[in-house]
């Protein structure tokens, strides 16, 4: 066996249900890195600086509304005009710890009417895989006693209910990205603790290549 360094940057991909403490994990496990001597770059989508982004910020703010469809493909678009970046951090070492992603575009949009599943998929095939998904999970009524529900578009509770069983079916895809559940339900240092273990994990198995996510 060999003590060699893994021959490029790990992905980790954070998902999870509105009020989880996603946001807060990513800067955790992000410093857990960087104090481990690990190189590692933060990243979140959508990115809301972008061209794109700002269409997708008014989307949700509810300031424009839009096609189901075309603010669909624009979270897409949004994600691989990041591709290309991605693959090179990865590539030159550094590691990835990514707030939402694919998965979050497919069962957003999934959970509205008439928006079937692999129709959703499809933009997002061929963009790079993440090494792991790390899905924080809490009932909608253990996030409910979190306080209330914010101002943006979907932030209510039949949608989250409904964006949580996609969650779950998506988990369920056999696409070779390994799905890791962590109860968000825990205390902040628990839940830390619970992902570095993982981070941990997925470092050791990263493999040389990167994959692309939904490709056969
Ligand atoms: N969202 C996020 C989507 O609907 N599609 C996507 O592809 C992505 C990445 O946008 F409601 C939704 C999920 C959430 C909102 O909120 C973004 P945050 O607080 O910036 O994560």
């Amino acid at each position: 066996h060999s003590t060699a360094k893994p021959t490029r940057g790990a992905f980790f991909l954070l998902e999870g249900v509105d009020r989880c403490g996603k946001t807060t994990q990513c800067q955790r496990l992000l410093q857990r890195l960087l104090q481990a001597g690990i190189a590692a770059t933060a990243m979140r989508f959508p990115n809301r600086t972008t061209s794109t982004g700002q269409l997708i910020d008014s989307y949700l703010q509810q300031t424009s509304n839009m096609d189901d469809r075309a603010i669909h493909l624009l979270f897409s678009a949004n994600r691989w005009e990041s591709a290309d970046m991605i693959v090179e951090q990865l590539k030159a070492g550094t590691s990835i710890v990514c707030d939402r992603y694919a998965y979050s575009g497919v069962a957003f949009s999934a959970s509205k009417d008439n928006m079937d599943l692999e129709w959703c998929q499809a933009p997002d095939r061929g963009l790079p895989a993440p090494d792991c998904v790390i899905f924080l999970d809490m009932s909608t009524e253990q996030a409910e006693e979190r306080g209330g529900y914010g101002q943006e578009r979907y932030e209510k509770r039949e949608m989250q209910q409904r964006v949580r069983q996609r969650f779950q079916e998506l988990s369920q895809l056999d696409d070779g990205v390994q799905w890791k559940f962590v109860n968000a339900a825990q205390t902040m240092d628990q839940v830390e603790d619970d992902i570095w273990s993982i981070a941990q994990q997925t470092l050791e198995q990263v493999q040389p290549e990167v994959r692309q996510l939904w490709q056969s």
